[in-house]
């Protein structure tokens, strides 16, 4: 039993990355040290949230807007820069794309050997951060295609299925971070008392069907029709659950452990909806995926859409096959 035990609590996230591709090729090596340098980020943004109501500057607004046209949160330039910082020294990534920045960051000193490019959402569901509620991460890590000579970062421009590894962050009661290098999906818990990340649930598998909803249902009188029957039929049903957390990370998590569908759609004057596809959608589906489940627009596959630029939106329908299905299957009627 002790031994057990000592194996769990050895199974560390670089060690499992390792573990996972059978190989110390040049690749393998170069993921186990990014997953483990997200590992870090994901400390010190923990660590700024836990003590977050007690320290000067943490909570509130910057008053500026981001690129999207929203207010930046302290919190978002925080955890943007930890990435930024953790990533400099690291070698490994060339350029960084993220949620909260016009356009990628370059660290050229790492471009000759780091050919790879992180993908991020520093602090997704950031209207949570002061109510003290959970938060998450979202990353994505893509090859460099090209040299970009430019710096137009144009070869991030490809679908989904250019993504070598996926994973989100959940600050919640515990921290976890769950990631995907193609080799199913994988969570582990921070213990505080190591500072490490301990492999916790292995292989996660979504239900092919569930009964939670999950969906901002403040919009219904935004949506389309087809959204607004899919929902009323929900209503007549016996046996779903409406959970909405307002931050993704959190909501899938609960998807991906008990099943059914999260649903971020478009509405009638913003079709394209609120979820930004290469730092959000396209991450998720990827782990959503692997799990077994599936990721949508309403009409194509996440995984297969390719952005028109890097902070493309999209609607997003994901969680169990049987409910995605459901729900494509109100869209198509009315198409
Ligand atoms: P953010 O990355 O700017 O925080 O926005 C994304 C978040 C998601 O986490 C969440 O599902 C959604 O926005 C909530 O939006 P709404 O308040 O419109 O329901
Ligand atoms: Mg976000």
């Amino acid at each position: 039993v002790q031994e057990q035990a000592l194996d769990r609590d050895c199974t560390t996230l670089s060690r499992h990355v390792l573990q996972q591709l059978h190989s110390f090729s040049a690749e393998a090596q170069d993921l186990s040290a990014i997953m483990n340098r997200i590992g870090l980020a994901a400390k010190l943004i923990a660590r700024r949230l836990s003590r977050a109501g007690l320290m000067e500057g943490v909570l509130g607004f910057t008053g500026d807007v981001n690129v999207q046209g929203e207010s930046v949160k302290k919190m978002d330039i925080y955890a943007n820069d930890v990435f930024i910082s953790v990533f400099k020294q690291s070698g490994l990534v060339c350029r960084l794309a993220s949620e909260e920045m016009d356009k990628p960051y370059y660290i050229p000193e790492n471009c000759p050997i780091g050919r790879y490019t992180l993908l991020y959402d520093p602090i997704d569901g950031s209207s949570n951060v002061d109510i003290n509620l959970n938060v998450g991460s979202i990353f994505s890590i893509r090859q460099q295609e090209g040299d970009d000579l430019n710096g137009e970062a144009s070869d991030l421009l490809q679908d989904g299925h250019k993504q070598l590894a996926a994973g989100y962050v959940l600050y919640g009661p515990s921290t976890m971070l769950v990631y995907s290098i193609g080799t199913g999906v994988h969570a582990f818990t921070l213990d505080p008392s190591l500072g490490e990340f301990i492999l916790s649930n292995e292989n996660i598998r979504v239900p092919e069907h569930g009964s939670i909803y999950s969906v901002n249902e403040g919009n219904f009188w935004q949506w389309d029709e087809s959204l607004r029957e899919y929902i009323r039929y929900v209503h007549r049903q016996e046996g779903y659950t409406a959970r909405y957390g307002g931050a993704l990370v959190g909501d899938i998590h609960r998807i991906f452990t008990q099943g059914g569908v999260f649903l971020y759609p478009g509405t009638v004057k913003k079709p394209e909806g609120k979820l930004r596809l290469l730092y959000e959608s396209a991450p998720l589906a990827f782990l959503m995926e692997q799990a077994g489940g599936r990721a949508s627009t309403g009409t194509q596959d996440i995984l297969d859409v390719v952005p028109e630029k890097i902070h493309a939106r999209t609607p997003l329908i994901i969680g169990s096959k049987e409910d995605v299905a459901l729900v494509e299957s109100f869209i198509q009627k009315q198409a």
